[in-house]
């Protein structure tokens, strides 16, 4: 309880950090590369963006340790809290004890730049308390937090969060745009690996017109003991009737495209995070991305979203090499789900070891995770199987 408040608290404060950089004139015009501008500002702009996700980062770090001494040291994530700014200084960043002593640290960073340290430092200082609801708080499972690591992702899709467009909707799903930006803490076993919830803030999930601003939506979860707690709507899959559709990045390979297309509508989208955020909303029935091209910051806290409505996360090229589609267990299920403790053994470059090596494939049904091991493993269009001792047959 003390743990999800904690860190709902945090993304709601991490979500107005990313709404206030786009809303305010002089953090936005940090943010926004415009052309033409020379190098030392285009790699200022680069510098600020890194700003943003480190100051998230380390102030998640602050925020965890202040309620949870132990598990500080665990908070893991893409960046590191040592930053250098254009200039070449370096500057270690963290959240000081008063406004004053952050927004000193922050205006080194910005070369100077004090109103805009003034206006970060001061919405980290802000207090936010967000709570679960109390029904679902009481359902809470107890978690031993001396177990426990954390993967922050602090604004994914980064790409779409500087163009800040307003979106372009394909379907019911952002194909770009603000809404594709997911801020992700997922918390696991550390002793395991497992992923035992995890917490989306969507800062960008719905644009109120007539006031020009962006309102946020929050999902939490927890899975823990077989005990599954978690906000989220269960919505019918969109996909039950007619072709089901699955979710992609742009960028996929096309053979993957085409295998699949057989079967499935196809929509894209940006943002690892968010593509797995529809798959737990419903919205699509999977998301497939066949490259090492996201990493466990972000498939944590989705994956935790998905696990508690009684899906999961695996490794693409899983599909290829697993067992027959009749010996696909509820059991087997569970021992792929990607873990989270360990670096990939045999990672080239450092900076790949915590890719999810092989792709991802995330279902919130186990039945769809069937459909695509059957279809990326047979050829063929019908199928009957055994799945969990239960008789299926999938023809569309
Ligand atoms: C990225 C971001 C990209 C995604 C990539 C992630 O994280 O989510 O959108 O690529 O996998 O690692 P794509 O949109 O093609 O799926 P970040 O924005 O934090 O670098
Ligand atoms: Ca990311």
């Amino acid at each position: 309880m003390e743990l999800i408040e904690t860190l709902l608290s945090f993304s709601e404060k991490a979500g107005e950090i990313a709404r206030t950089i786009r809303r305010e004139p002089k953090l936005f015009s940090l943010l926004v590369e415009e052309k033409g501008e020379e190098e030392k500002n285009q790699r200022f702009t680069q510098d600020f963006k890194t700003l943003a996700d480190v100051l998230i980062q380390e102030a998640l770090r602050h925020h965890v340790t202040q309620m949870i001494p132990s598990l500080g040291e665990h908070v893991h994530g893409e960046e590191s809290a040592e930053f250098t700014n254009t200039l070449g200084e370096r500057v270690i960043v963290q959240i000081c004890a008063t406004k004053e002593e952050t927004a000193t640290l922050l205006e080194k960073v910005l070369d100077g730049n004090r109103e805009a340290a003034d206006l970060l430092a001061a919405v980290v200082h802000t207090a936010i308390i967000v709570k679960p609801d109390s029904t679902l708080a009481a359902k809470i499972p107890k978690i031993p937090l001396d177990n426990l690591g954390i993967w922050i992702d602090p604004i994914d899709s980064t790409g779409e969060y500087v163009r800040g467009e307003i979106g372009k909707l394909s379907g019911s799903i952002y194909s770009s745009g603000l809404p594709s930006v997911t801020i992700l803490i997922g918390f696991y076993d550390r002793f395991t690996g497992e992923i035992i919830g995890g917490v989306v803030n969507h800062p960008f999930a719905v644009y109120d017109e007539e006031n020009q601003s962006w309102h946020g939506e929050v999902y939490w979860s927890v899975n823990y003991n077989d005990v599954k707690v978690h906000n989220m709507q269960i919505h019918k899959l969109a996909s039950d009737a007619t072709r089901p559709v699955i979710v992609m990045s742009s960028s996929e390979d096309v053979k993957v495209q085409e295998m699949l297309g057989k079967k499935f509508d196809i929509v894209y989208a940006s943002g690892a995070g968010y593509k797995l955020l529809v798959v737990a909303l419903g919205q699509v029935v999977a998301y497939v991305c066949s490259k090492s091209s996201t990493f466990r910051w972000d498939t944590a806290a989705p994956h935790g979203l998905l696990q508690a409505l009684g899906g999961g996360v695996v490794v693409y090229r899983q599909l290829l090499s697993s067992a027959e589609d009749n010996h696909v267990s509820e059991d087997m299920l569970k021992n792929i789900q990607i873990k989270y403790n360990k670096p990939n053994a045999d990672s080239p470059k450092a900076s790949l070891q915590w890719s999810n090596a092989g792709g991802i494939v995330a279902y919130r049904d186990n039945k769809y995770y069937l459909i695509l091991h059957h279809l990326v493993f047979h050829p063929s269009s019908t199928f009957c199987c055994f799945y969990f001792c239960k008789p299926f047959m999938y023809s569309f």
